[in-house]
């Protein structure tokens, strides 16, 4: 099969593109990238691996090509098959991985799922400029002591990938999140507001940086930042539907729960986010896994247009 172009040879090696990915990237064609580590670390089983695969037939139907990127064998895998998006649902070997991790995987033939972060990466590798979420790293809570601040704001740093999410969780300093992404050279944008969302809440009390009022505008954006050389990538806030919505001050003393909970048991670093997700989902019962699973399927349907929009103005 040929190469993409911007592909270089070496990488081609250690790369799996899935064949409708691959005719999809020769031609041109929008390709919307999608992460794992919200299947492996971020919802339960079964809805889990439901999402993923709803989330793939909503980026059909907005007229884009699906590439749910992960590490498996040690190999990058660019649009999975069914059998892989199961396993990355199911298997507990499957570890959690970001950029740091990334070689260690590559190199020692392990699975692994990939964060905000590392998908960015593999995306770039593979030419493939739009990404869809569900909520991005940020800075937590506390970081002035712990240094926790997700590499996902490094990557936005450096890596030419436009990355659609539902905007930062509260179990996270989205202030401090808008700070550092501001000091990166990160334009913050939000679809269609003027606040920056929170996640299951259409809005944060944080004015969002940015503003965009279409699809159309943000891959405009895009071209434009690429053209003048401002390389980096693009964090597109696509607030929660309405009727999905929980509100933030229904949602604010769950989270302090969740994060008293996670204090209580010590933990840090890498297990953090998972656990706070897993934590929220049990205490709201369930209430907050319906509005996570609606707001991935509605940044998957805004990256599928954002994708045909830019696609069409590199033609
Ligand atoms: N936030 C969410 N859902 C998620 C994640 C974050 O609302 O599933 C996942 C994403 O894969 C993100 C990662 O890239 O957690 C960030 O982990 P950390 O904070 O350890 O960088
Ligand atoms: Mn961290």
């Amino acid at each position: 099969m040929s190469i993409p172009s911007p592909i270089r040879p070496q990488v081609a090696q250690l790369l799996d593109l899935h064949p409708e990915v691959a005719a999809a990237l020769l031609s041109g064609g929008p390709v919307v990238a999608l992460e794992s580590t919200i299947i492996s670390h971020g919802m339960p089983y079964p809805q889990n691996v439901e999402m993923a695969r709803g989330v793939e037939a909503v980026v059909r139907e907005h007229g884009a090509t699906p590439a749910t990127i992960a590490v498996l064998g040690g190999r990058l895998k660019v649009g999975l098959t069914p059998n892989e998006l199961e396993l990355l649902a199911t298997d507990k070997t499957v570890q959690k991985i970001s950029t740091r991790d990334l070689p260690v995987t590559v190199a020692l033939g392990g699975h692994g799922a990939t964060t905000v972060a590392s998908t960015m990466r593999i995306a770039a590798l593979a030419g493939i400029r739009v990404f869809a979420t569900g909520g991005t790293g940020g800075v937590h809570r506390g970081a002035h002591e712990t240094m926790d601040i997700s590499a996902d704001l490094t990557e936005l740093a450096r890596t030419d990938v436009c990355v659609v999410s539902a905007g930062v969780k509260s179990i996270l300093d989205i202030g401090l999140t808008l700070e550092v992404l501001e000091t990166q050279g990160v334009p913050a944008i939000t679809l269609g507001g003027t606040e920056f969302p929170a996640f299951y809440s259409r809005r944060s009390g944080f004015a969002s940086p940015l503003t965009v009022h279409s699809e159309a505008e943000a891959a405009r954006v895009l071209h434009a930042k690429w053209t003048l050389g401002l390389t980096g990538g693009v964090l597109l806030a696509n607030p929660i539907p309405e009727e999905a919505e929980i509100p933030a001050e229904e949602m604010a003393p769950q989270i302090e729960r969740a994060l008293a909970d996670m204090a209580a048991l010590g933990l840090t670093g890498k297990a953090t986010t998972p656990y706070l997700l897993g934590r929220i989902v049990e205490i709201t019962g369930g209430r907050s896994l319906a509005a996570n699973i609606a707001l991935v399927r509605h940044n998957a349907a805004v990256a599928a247009r954002v994708a045909v929009a830019y696609a069409a103005l590199q033609r």
